[in-house]
């Protein structure tokens, strides 16, 4: 990034000497493109961009955050995958490692980063993202960026569409890719179905789910917060790809949230799993089926609240639905491979198209009207676009000035690094009639959807230092306590350049509990706790606590360190765990007082000489 910061401002400069040297000669007009591009998107050292930019990470598992415009990668957050760079689940008793294993294993694959909202634009509380592989849903705090909760949703395989319930985020709902038994019992692989989720933001817990034929795919709310609208791209309920696009329309389904809360109430829905489950075969009224062309892909709703439109992927039409009666008010072509529509604050919409790679900008209106002009641009990007975003676009306040389009190759785009290439993005002026290209970067795999957020919506709600947990432990009070025959209870301080206690006498094969409370009140003066040959690494911003229990290793001298740099003497900041034979009856002379640097004595370091 710094590179590309560098390169903008060595374009910036060059630009500006070759305009005033050589005005007038033929090449003026591409420099002067590059000059204003690079302008756009350079945001000088020590400037914070625009927006936050919530990139899903793919199979890394994890959402990338980036500042828009400038692209610069400005934190990872890891959700599904352990992550040493933030001592993220990474010894197998971390209590997020046991969460993700209980649910689905230590990987994952983000699609849909989805934000809450009041009144219908986003509020900076949360932001949710699915688990395409394993059925789960994640959500991410953001006034700390870090992951708050993981859920397996019952009766579903593959969670892949997800939006929060507009306006006001009454559900996320979650969309099963991957049907199941109907019956939950693999005695009778069919008839088999999926199922779209509703769960409480708060609690995450699932409050009910709703039966749909057909794989469902991409999701999204009407803006009322009346209907939850999912694509089916698979009303053939095939099970290869051959026998998936036998139908010319496979179908976008209309749940409507009112009706489904009230069969619930009721007692219609079945209880599976220990989740009330809907068949609308059941309960007429509850799901409406609206027949589009073929396989499906994307619906989004415009801002407005007046249609939602659907991406015919195998069809080079959009369908625009409106979203109060459900009927079909026009079927625009707008090219090959549509996949994902967003939208700006004019009337427009541009839809992202996977097999032309291009974004086409067109106007709605128009296209309602069946004017012939109704196509206002299309730009090519590089390569295979999935998804693409507009700033604000998703909410009912589009800003109309950046699109990010999403792309699954890059091709030639960059150096190259081996047989697989880097997936890029490419940011996009929308401001004007005409798109104008400003700027590509690329992220690890694999780039699949983003939203945007106005710096301003978490200015003074991102927290300096984390707030003291019940179970932190205050300076003075660490201790080593033994808790019984092979059980040791260490509470531990950190703050520049110590550890408290600083060692720790243990035996071969004691279970270790350490509860570790960075107590730095200073932002940003964040601490780590590596242990060699335990497969231990943790890592505390000011005010985290941790807790972990873990096993003594093999009898020797172990090194704790510090992995983040917090002052001159970050390299002095240790301790050492002595793991003693397992036989050996540790006296008061093998016992090592362990006292921190200032000298403090650590209460119930020896405690006894004879406790095995
Ligand atoms: Cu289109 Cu998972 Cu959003 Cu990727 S899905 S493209
Ligand atoms: Cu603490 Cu480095
Ligand atoms: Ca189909």
């Amino acid at each position: 990034m710094k590179m590309k910061t560098v390169l903008l401002v060595l374009l910036t400069i060059a630009g500006t000497i070759a305009g005033l040297q050589f005005a007038g000669c033929q090449s003026i007009g591409a420099t002067s493109a590059r000059t204003w591009a690079a302008e756009k998107v350079y945001v000088a050292p020590g400037e914070h961009d625009k927006y936050y930019g919530f990139l899903s990470g793919g199979q890394s598992g994890s959402v990338f955050v980036v500042g828009i415009p400038s692209g610069r990668l400005i934190r990872e957050v890891p959700i599904f995958e352990p992550r040493a760079a933030v001592g993220y689940a990474v010894h197998p008793n971390d209590p997020r490692r046991k969460e993700l294993e209980a649910t689905g294993g230590a990987w994952g694959d983000t699609h849909h980063p989805v934000p809450s909202e009041t009144n219908g634009v986003y509020d900076g509380k949360y932001l949710w993202i699915n688990d395409l592989a394993n059925g789960r849903v994640a959500r991410v705090r953001l006034d700390v960026f870090e992951t708050d909760k993981i859920v397996k949703i019952p009766n579903m395989q593959g969670a892949h569409g997800i939006a929060a319930l507009s306006p006001n985020t009454k559900y996320i709902f979650v969309n099963g890719e991957f049907e199941q038994p109907t019956d939950g019992l693999v005695t009778n692989p069919d008839p088999y179905t999926s199922v779209v989720a509703f769960l409480d933001p708060e609690s995450m817990a699932v409050k009910f789910q709703v039966r749909v034929n057909g794989n469902i795919d991409i999701a999204d709310s009407s803006k009322d917060g009346r209907y939850a609208f999912s694509t089916v791209y698979n009303l053939e309920q095939g099970k290869d790809a051959d026998a998936m696009f036998q139908y010319d329309r496979d179908a976008v389904v209309a749940i409507d949230v009112p009706a489904a809360e009230k069969a619930v109430a009721e007692g219609k829905a079945r209880i599976q799993n220990g989740v009330p489950v809907i068949d609308p075969k059941e309960v007429p009224g509850v799901m409406t089926l609206i027949p589009v062309p073929k396989n499906p892909h994307g619906i989004n709703a415009t801002p407005d609240g007046k249609y939602v439109i659907a991406s015919g992927k195998l069809s080079p039409t959009v369908t625009i639905i409106d979203a109060k009666t459900l009927k079909i008010v026009a079927e625009p072509e707008v090219g090959l491979g549509p996949l994902h529509t967003t939208f700006d604050n004019r009337g427009n919409a541009f839809t992202s198209l996977f097999l032309d790679s291009q974004v086409v900008k067109w106007d709605i209106d128009k296209a309602i009207a069946g004017a012939a002009d109704y196509i206002v641009d299309r730009i090519d990007v590089h390569y295979n676009i999935g998804h693409l975003q507009a700033v604000g676009g998703e909410t009912m306040d589009p800003k109309g000035d950046y699109l990010l389009a999403l792309n699954k190759l890059s091709k030639d785009q960059y150096l190259p690094v081996g047989p697989e290439l880097p997936e890029a993005q490419e940011l996009i002026d929308i401001s004007g009639e005409k798109m104008r290209m400003l700027l590509a970067f690329p992220t690890p795999p694999e780039p699949h959807d983003a939203v945007f957020m106005p710096a301003e919506t978490l200015r003074g709600k991102v927290k300096q230092t984390f707030d003291l947990a019940p179970e932190a432990i205050a300076e003075g009070k660490e201790s080593v306590m033994r808790t019984g025959p092979k059980l040791v209870k260490v509470n531990m301080t950190l703050i520049r350049s110590a550890y408290t206690p600083h060692q720790l006498d243990v035996r071969e094969g004691d279970e270790v509990t350490l509860t570790i409370t960075n107590v730095e009140t200073i932002r940003d003066m964040t601490h780590g706790f590596a242990l060699p040959d335990h497969s231990l690494n943790i890592a505390l911003p000011p005010g985290a606590t941790k807790t972990i229990t873990f096993t003594a290793g093999k009898p020797g001298v172990y090194w704790y360190y510090c992995t983040n740099f917090c002052s001159a003497l970050h390299l002095e900041m240790r301790g050492r765990m002595v793991v003693h034979p397992k036989d050996r009856t540790l006296t008061l002379t093998d016992w090592s007082p362990a006292q921190n640097v200032k000298g403090k004595a650590i209460p119930g370091v020896p405690s006894t000489g004879a406790e095995r």
